[in-house]
């Protein structure tokens, strides 16, 4: 029944929105965090706020990949990986939907996660109580008009997340799957509307309190934190106003 005491995650997604709110919430509760994400100039004010190590890296080029592996372990190593690089692009029905766009979303939230776990498992693995927290989304759970592409990125994401916990018990792997809903913050929606800040400010509009980075880094925090023996496999995490994804209620 061995605690989680080293305490050092890698958290992808750094730059802004529920990773920067993971690395912040991580470092209040003592951990060492390498933050990483493409953007180096955001992370190193999340660095020089936090205290976390900044390595400014796409989870989607292997050479940046490598390159990270190679820096952790230069850095104590890790016990943690929290992927939450990932996002949407387009709200288009199959009809219209554009291949780019999907092609991105399969790369950062599919093929991401499947390189980052790769590359960091023969650590994870060695450590003897790793932990692989993956963040998908509720867009993982049911399919909603416009959001096939997403839906379709995000179910693979959950699927491999599954095979991942099955593959690795015997490697007294964790795996955590955290799903959250509707979550304001000042990119996923602006980066799904193509930068249209009017569309993306109407995702929120007369939600009473849609659920915010720092609500789903609490979760995620809470769910590392907790003695390795215990698994939250699949954690969903919606604002009360959202029953579901096609019950969201406006004032
Ligand atoms: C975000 C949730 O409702 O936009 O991952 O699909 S939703």
């Amino acid at each position: 029944m061995a605690e989680n005491t080293s305490k050092h995650a890698v958290v992808t997604g750094a730059s802004s929105g529920i990773g920067a709110a993971t690395v912040r919430k991580l470092r209040a509760d003592g951990w060492t965090v390498v933050a990483v994400a493409r953007r180096a100039d955001r992370l190193e004010k999340l660095a020089q706020e936090t205290g976390a190590l900044a390595f400014a890296a796409d989870v989607t080029r292997d050479e940046d990949v490598a390159a990270l592996v190679d820096f952790v372990a230069a850095h104590g190593g890790l016990d943690t990986l929290i992927n939450i690089a990932g996002g949407a692009r387009g709200t288009d029905h199959l009809a219209t939907a554009k291949a780019e766009d999907w092609d991105w979303m399969y790369q950062v939230n599919v093929l991401g996660t499947m390189k980052m776990v790769q590359a960091f498992l023969p650590a994870l693995r060695a450590h003897g109580h790793g932990t692989v927290l993956n963040l998908t989304s509720t867009a993982a759970l049911a399919a909603y008009e416009g959001g096939a592409g997403y839906n379709a990125a995000k179910f693979a994401q959950h699927a491999i997340t599954s095979a991942l916990r099955l593959e690795e018990v015997a490697n007294n792997l964790r795996v955590i799957e955290v799903v959250p809903g509707l979550v304001q913050t000042e990119e996923f929606a602006l980066n799904r509307l193509a930068g249209d800040a009017e569309a993306a400010k109407k995702v929120y509009e007369g939600v009473a309190a849609p659920l915010t980075g720092a609500d789903v880094a609490d979760v995620v925090s809470y769910a590392v934190g907790l003695p390795h023996h215990i698994n939250l496999d699949q954690i969903v995490v919606r604002p009360v106003a959202q029953a579901a994804n096609h019950k969201l209620i406006r004032s």
